[in-house]
């Protein structure tokens, strides 16, 4: 059996679907999770969201220990953290940084992410449909790491 993908999302993603429907859709992050999962039924899948830096901190850890890949929408956090940049530097597996909307196109603010310059992957601009996407390409890039470490 494989080990899981960790899928973590950062602060008020939770209230995804409920404003600014025209950069963020309308999908629910309930939704976003059923289609992870429908992405890769045989996988196993932890998805999280949280709204304290800490957790999301304490997760990374854990998947370093038990996770075969981590994807990450760290929201605000994307531009604000260097201790989440730090735990997701000692993940020895694959790391897609995900984003809903595309950050570039959006205020000067949105444009330095921490997180990059250590992602394998950046998905950013696809809608929620980027998270499934993600989830995919993951299991390619996890059978290929498996492929060189049978
Ligand atoms: O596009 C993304 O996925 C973001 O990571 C979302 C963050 C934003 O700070 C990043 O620049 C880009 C914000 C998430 C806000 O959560 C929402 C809550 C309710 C409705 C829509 C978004």
């Amino acid at each position: 059996m494989s080990k899981p993908i960790y899928i973590l999302n950062g602060p008020n993603l939770n209230r995804l679907g409920t404003r600014e429907p025209e950069i963020y859709g309308r999908t629910t992050l309930a939704e976003v999770e059923a289609m992870c999962r429908a992405a890769a039924p045989e996988q196993e899948i932890i998805f999280r969201q949280s709204n304290r830096e800490y957790e999301i901190i304490d997760w990374i850890h854990e998947a370093i220990d038990r996770g075969s890949g981590i994807i990450i929408n760290p929201a605000a956090f994307t531009f604000t953290s260097m201790a989440i940049m730090d735990a997701l530097k000692m993940f020895p597996g694959p790391i897609i940084e995900l984003h809903i909307s595309n950050i570039h196109r959006r205020e000067p603010i949105y444009h330095k992410s921490y997180v990059s310059p250590i992602a394998t992957a950046v998905i950013a601009g696809l809608g929620t449909k980027g998270y499934p996407f993600a989830v995919k390409a993951m299991l390619t890039m996890i059978s290929k790491a498996n492929a060189r470490h049978p």
